[in-house]
């Protein structure tokens, strides 16, 4: 009798996890970067993430900078700092994490060129489950609809 009520009480588990049904993957929406003469230090770009699951976004690359971070920003005795995230930025499962200008964002450090506006920059996010993306962001000097 013994195996048959182990094994009752795990394929009801099983059947209830939602774990089988959901695939690990982000929707990223409306990338942008901020304009950048040559030379400039750093320059932010911004994306709206949805994931399905509880993910990470953990690292950024793109190849119009040195190197890419994923940074906040706080207020420190009454002047706005940015850090960088070592962990990442937490995606709750379905919720809209937008990174926008004074808070989350990600930070291009060393621009290999000018980023002009109305042009485009390539940022490949990669996340701890789902599958890493490529975005092309628009380079433009205001979030797409500030002002409606
Ligand atoms: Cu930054």
């Amino acid at each position: 009798m013994k195996p048959v009520l182990l094994i009752a009480p795990l394929a009801l588990l099983a059947a209830c996890s939602p774990r089988t049904e959901v695939e690990p993957n982000v929707v990223a929406a409306d990338a942008w970067c901020r304009p950048a003469a040559a030379g400039a230090p750093a320059v932010g770009c911004y994306v709206t993430l949805q994931s399905a699951v509880d993910d990470r976004l953990v690292a950024v690359q793109s190849p119009a900078a040195a190197r890419s971070e994923i940074h906040t920003m706080s207020m420190d005795d009454g002047v706005m700092r940015m850090r960088a995230l070592p962990d990442g930025l937490v995606l709750p499962a379905g919720e809209r994490v937008a990174l926008r200008p004074g808070a989350e964002h990600l930070m291009l450090i060393g621009p290999t060129g000018a980023l002009a506006e109305g042009g485009e920059v390539a940022l490949t996010l990669t996340f701890e489950k789902a599958p890493a993306q490529t975005l092309s962001a628009q380079i433009r000097s205001a979030p797409h609809g500030m002002g409606h």
